[in-house]
Parts: structure tokens; sequence; C-alpha cells
């Protein structure tokens, strides 16, 4: 295999400047197929936090006084890069995050579309027309940047969230504060790059690496970024909400899911078990969007089972960079850890194994993180297992009685981001569409593959209104202004005369 990466180091990108401080802490960045450190992170401040801010806000004024078309123009360029680098991209994103290269290009191709997508909305950034109560009297509302963006991106999704988020910031005039997790800087680095080489004005994006603890904190408590963008784990996203509450700050939190596939007894047994593999497999079940439970109807659940123990037979686990490969590794040792521990639990609770439940050794591999993709059955919808987010390959089969039991059973639980249903019916379709209780809906398909155009988020405790993606993540990073131009030449006062 060529272009394998080591001993690289990643620092901060401030004021259009890699910058290395003479002393600093670092940690590994690891490669979770084999375990082996392939470079090191910088561990930041606050004070690096506020080194990037004072940039960020000296770049905006500039920036943001730049015609919106002309903004789109570097990120069209960005787009056109990665399209250039998408092989290159893809082999260090399996290397630093795990997930199998064919996922891998999958992920850097919705960066490469949300680069064109975010540039056509440099030519559009709509506002309103609205006619005024009064005579001679223009009005419309417009969208202007808030200002600094605060974003923070998690490890299991490195490249396509940052472009999710950074994308709409910058084309609507924004500037940028982002930490990447430390476990997936490279990625960072590499979109932070092209930036550059597309052209984008020093201070608009500046990379700070380092822990949630220094600098996330530091960044959600900073008074001069104006609004935090976050994707990753409930508690973590909790905390953020509760202090940006409190400074009246901005907040737009996506945070996971518990994400099922309903199976009917009408439906095509094939496509279902392909939909639940994939979405439930697929990137070791380190998406938020991953299937982890599976209501059935009971008249179909042992043939499902059956063919499910078939086709996951086929399912080859190793280092995402072999093709033949479809179930890379986890993160790290402490996700691999949580994993088992909720297969224990699964255990505990009485939900029966049918497949996988344990760490899985891999000749010449015996360091890397891998599970063996796990199946409970006869599970309860209140058992942990089938509440609770594992983020891994493990998957509860829930017996059904019937379509309205599927529906209960699927908002039972705390999150709401991604749903589906497998079914020929076109009554229940419609009816699954409106009463799922999730921001994403599937007929016919797995609970996985959000196209970037439409907007990415979920209900309940998945996050707090907001959308990363779609045109809609527009509205986490404008400010509406509503302008009146009086052109009567007279002081026209509004409710009042109004005759
Ligand atoms: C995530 O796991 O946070 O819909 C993102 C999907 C991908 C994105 C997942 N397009 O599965």
């Amino acid at each position: 295999m060529s272009n394998l990466i080591q001993n690289e180091k990643v620092v901060n990108y401030i004021n259009g400047e890699w910058v290395t401080p003479a002393q600093g802490k670092y940690a590994s960045i690891i490669n979770p197929a084999n375990g082996k450190a392939i470079g090191e992170v910088l561990l930041s401040s606050a004070g690096d936090v506020d080194h990037a801010v004072q940039a960020a806000k000296q770049a905006q004024k500039h920036w943001a006084l730049v015609p919106a078309p002309q903004r789109a123009e570097v990120l069209y360029r960005v787009g056109l890069i990665m399209k250039d680098r998408k092989e290159e991209l893809s082999r260090i994103l399996t290397q630093e995050m795990g997930k199998v290269i064919e996922e891998a290009r999958g992920e850097v191709q919705e960066g490469i579309d949300m680069a064109f997508y975010m540039a056509g909305e440099g030519r559009r950034l709509f506002g309103n027309t609205t006619p005024s109560e009064l005579k001679d009297k223009f009005a419309m509302s417009v969208r202007v940047p808030v200002g600094i963006v605060g974003i923070i991106t998690p490890w299991n999704f490195p490249i396509a969230i940052a472009t999710w988020k950074s994308f709409p910031a910058i084309v609507s005039g924004n500037a940028v504060i982002w930490k990447p997790a430390t476990e997936t800087p490279l990625m960072a680095r590499e979109l932070v790059k092209i930036f550059h080489e597309a052209g984008l004005p020093k201070g608009v994006i500046n990379l700070v690496c380092g822990s949630g603890s220094q600098v996330g904190n530091a960044m959600v408590e900073h008074p001069d970024i104006d609004v935090i963008s976050f994707t990753g784990s409930n508690e973590v996203g909790r905390n953020i909400a509760g202090t940006c509450g409190s400074l009246l700050k901005r907040v737009s939190l996506e945070m996971g899911g518990k994400n099922a596939v309903i199976v009917m007894d009408d439906a095509d047994l094939d496509l279902a078990v392909e939909g639940i593999l994939w979405s439930a497999y697929g990137t070791s079940g380190q998406r938020c969007t991953a299937c982890s439970r599976v209501m059935v109807h009971e008249k179909v659940k042992e043939q499902l089972e059956e063919r499910l123990l078939v086709e996951m037979e086929k399912l080859t686990l190793g280092n995402g960079l072999d093709e033949r490969v479809k179930v890379g590794p986890v993160i790290n040792s402490q996700a691999l850890r949580k994993i088992d521990e909720y297969v224990q639990i699964g255990q505990e609770e009485g939900a029966k194994l049918l497949a996988g439940g344990s760490i899985a050794k891999i000749d010449k591999l015996e360091n890397g993180y891998y599970y063996a993709p796990t199946l409970f059955t006869d599970v309860k919808a209140t058992m942990r297992i089938a509440q609770e987010e594992i983020f891994g390959p493990v998957v509860s089969i829930i017996p059904v009685q019937s379509f309205e039991e599927a529906i209960e059973v699927n908002n039972s639980v705390t999150y709401g981001l991604s749903s589906s249903i497998f079914t020929k019916d076109v009554n229940k379709v419609f009816a699954a569409q409106r009463d799922l209780d999730t921001g994403i809906v599937y007929v016919n398909a797995g609970t996985t593959g959000a196209e970037i155009h439409l907007p990415f988020g979920g209900t309940k405790g998945t996050g707090n209104g907001h959308r990363d993606s779609g045109v809609q993540a527009l509205d986490v990073f404008t400010e509406w202004k509503s302008v009146y131009v009086d052109f009567s030449g007279k002081l026209q006062r509004a409710q009042i005369d109004v005759e």
C-alpha cells in the first residue's frame, strides 16, 4: 500500500499562518486499524483561542464586504481542489478515522457536493420583499452574517460535517474558529490547506486544535464568538447549551440518534436486509444516523433473522484501506470497551445474542480496535440497549405486532434523528412519514445516506431545532435584518398614518 501516513504534526492555523508554539503539548494521532501512531496534534490553550478570535474579527470586517458571489467563488475553487484530491483525501481519512475506503470516498464526496451547493448559495442568499402598510415605502428583510462562528466537529465525519458548517458560515460572510476532534486533526488540516490554496483571505478560517475541556470550553465562553455549531455527544452538547444559554449565545446542536428500521410483513425482505446491514454496520455503526434498532413484524421475524445472519457472514472485518473489507475498526480502545459493556448489559437484560458479541482479533492487526458485527434479538423496547446510543456495530431486533406498535416503539426513545420503514403499502408509507418523530425519514432504504442539500438534524434529544446542511444551515449563521425605505418624502408613521 502506498502513501501511508507517518510522523505528521498538526498545529494551529491562525490568520493565514501555521503556528507552531515554541513549547506545546501534543497528543498522538492513532490509526485505529492497527493502533499505531501516525502523528501528533497540538493541544492548544484558551490563549490560542483568543489569538484566533482577534484574527477572525479583523478578517471578518473585510470578508463581510466582499460580494457574496465572490465569496462563493472561493468555495467553488475549494470544491474543485477537493475533487482533484479526492482519492488522496479519502486515503488519509481511512488511516486517521478507520472507515473503509469506499465510505471515505463517499464522505469526501459529501464535502465536494457541499462546496458546489454552497457556492451556488452565494448567488442566492435570498431575503424577502414584503409590501409595506404605507404608500411609497419599500420593505425587505435580508440576511447578514452573525460575525464570528465557532465550529466544533466530531471524529466520525471529520471532513463532511466540517463542510456542512464552515461552508455556509463562510459564504454568508462570517469568519470561523474551528476545533476539530483530537482524533482526526489531519483531515482538518487538509481542508484548511485547501481553503488556503483556494485563496480564502487570511483570518477567515482559523484552526485551533486541542481538547474540548480547554479549546472547546474557551470557544463556548469567549464573548466575541457569536454562535457555536456543535456535533457530538448529548452530554457535551447539553453543557454547551447551558453555557451558551446563560451568555445569550446562539447555539446549534446535533447530538446523535437511536435510529430504527421498521420491517413490515409485506416488505421486500432482501432489500430490508441490505438496508439494515448497510446502515447498521457501515462505518462500524459510528454514524449519528446508524441503524441500531429493527422493529420487525412478528410474521416475518424469523425469515428476516435468517437472512441477516447469512449476509452478516460476508461482512469482512479489517483495515479499511483493503478494498475487500466491509467493516473497519472503531475509533479507539475506549469505544471498544463501551461497546463491549453494552453487549454485556444486553445479555444481562435478557436479550438473545444471535451474532458477534465480542472484540475481534485480526491476524497481524491485533492492536487495531475491532468489534464483531453484533445482532441481538427478542429485545424489549425499554431495555438499555434499545434506548441508549451505543455508537458501534450493535443492532437490537424488537419484534412488533402491528404498524402502530412499530411507530410507538420508534418514538419511545429520547433521540429523534433518523428512521426508516420497509413496506409496499402506500398508505403505511404516508402515515409513517407523518408519524415517525425524527428529522429524517426513509422509505425502503436504511437510516443513513442523507444528501447535503436537504436539512440534517433531528427532534427531541438529537438537537435544539437547528439544522446542518441544506439551505436551512444559513439560518444558523445569519441574522435577519428588516429594512424599510420610505421614498414618500414625508414622515409616515406606521400603525398611525394608515387611513
Ligand atoms: C453523522 O453520522 O453525523 O446520512 C453524519 C449519513 C451521512 C452523514 C452522517 N450522510 O449517514
